[in-house]
């Protein structure tokens, strides 16, 4: 999809979506478990008016929505989020936060087509909800960094602890982060982007 075609573009108008400036465009994904703060975060980054899909959650999912530790919740992902942000003049994000409960996980297929890379969000209180979330980014090759979300009682672990009990490799960058501040939501994308350039440099020497 060419996002500078006006033809092209449903919705936000073309200059919303690609300042004239850039240059480079990278798409990555959000992934993470249930009400782990996905949506929050790409609302917090985006500097266009982030699309969600939010539906409210109804005595329908009871039973089949796992609310535990999020009882306070009402509304959840059913498609995808989306949102844009400038990390310089000439490099743009497209971010795309993934719906967080299992029966929507069949979406990820369009939302990761083309993603360089992406974000795991955990919420340290429920580490249970990332682990199947993090195997299949395993499975599927694509590069990630692990963020913390920190709600008001999260137990702080040490790092290396939280790489221990998620089995992550040494070398994927671990980052705490308040998914509601724009701020804390782009140092979380830059570490993304220092990590994939890492990833993509040669090795020194
Ligand atoms: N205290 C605190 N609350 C947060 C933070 N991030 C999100 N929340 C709250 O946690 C709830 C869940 O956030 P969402 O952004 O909807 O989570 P999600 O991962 O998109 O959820 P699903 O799409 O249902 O998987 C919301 O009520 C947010 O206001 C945070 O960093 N700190
Ligand atoms: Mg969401």
């Amino acid at each position: 999809m060419d996002f500078r075609s006006s033809d092209t573009v449903v919705g936000p108008r073309s200059a919303d979506l690609l300042p004239a400036s850039a240059t480079t465009a990278v798409k990555v994904v959000i992934v993470g478990g249930f009400g782990v703060g996905k949506t929050t975060l790409v609302g917090s980054v985006s500097e266009i008016r982030p699309l969600t899909t939010e539906e409210t959650m109804t005595q329908a999912g009871a039973g089949v929505d796992d609310i535990a530790g999020v009882e306070r919740k009402t509304s959840t992902t059913v498609a995808m989020d989306f949102g844009r942000i400038s990390l310089s003049d000439e490099l743009v994000l497209y971010v795309f936060g993934t719906p967080g409960q299992e029966r929507f996980w069949f979406l990820w297929n369009g939302l990761f087509e083309g993603a360089l890379g992406a974000v795991v969000l955990v919420d340290t209180r429920r580490l249970e909800v990332s682990f199947d979330v993090i195997g299949r980014l395993e499975d599927r090759g694509v590069p990630f960094v692990v963020a913390l979300n920190t709600f008001p009682e999260s137990p702080a672990y040490p790092t290396e602890e939280l790489r221990t009990a998620l089995d992550l490799p040494p070398e994927v960058p671990i980052v705490a982060c308040d998914a509601r501040t724009r701020e804390s939501g782009r140092d979380v994308l830059m570490t993304l982007m220092r990590y994939l350039y890492r990833l993509s440099a040669p090795p020194a020497g």
